[in-house]
């Protein structure tokens, strides 16, 4: 699965918050437990290797996706919590893409 989605991160582990915890339109692509971070979908494809900020892909192995039910601000919002403790929220462009999202992260 890829697409757009607007990504706040919000917990870096289960005891350290974020630095930078503001809002980044990034290219996502999901493969295999893998997920990757890109500027544009050219990027994703023509150069997999070259991430969003050179950040390495995250793990999906122990995470989980949810409605992020408890934040307000924005709509169609899931948050991923990684095994590692550390915690992103997307924002998807509806909530039937918020729900593919969260289903396609959860089956990983
Ligand atoms: C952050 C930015 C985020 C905001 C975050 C700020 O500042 O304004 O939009 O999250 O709040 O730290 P900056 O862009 O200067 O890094 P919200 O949109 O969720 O309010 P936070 O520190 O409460 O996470």
């Amino acid at each position: 699965l890829e697409g757009h989605l607007v990504r706040k991160h919000e917990w870096e582990n289960t005891t350290t918050k974020a630095t930078n915890r503001s809002w980044d339109k990034v290219y996502c692509l999901v493969k295999g437990t893998q997920m990757s971070f890109y500027r544009d979908a050219k990027n994703a494809k023509s150069t997999p290797d070259q991430r969003f900020k050179g950040e390495p892909p995250l793990s999906l192995r122990g995470a989980q996706a949810s409605q992020a039910q408890d934040y307000k601000k924005k709509k169609h919002v899931f948050r991923l919590r990684l095994e590692s403790g550390g915690e992103f929220l997307f924002q998807a462009h509806d909530d039937n893409e918020m729900n593919t999202w969260i289903s396609h992260i959860n089956t990983q």
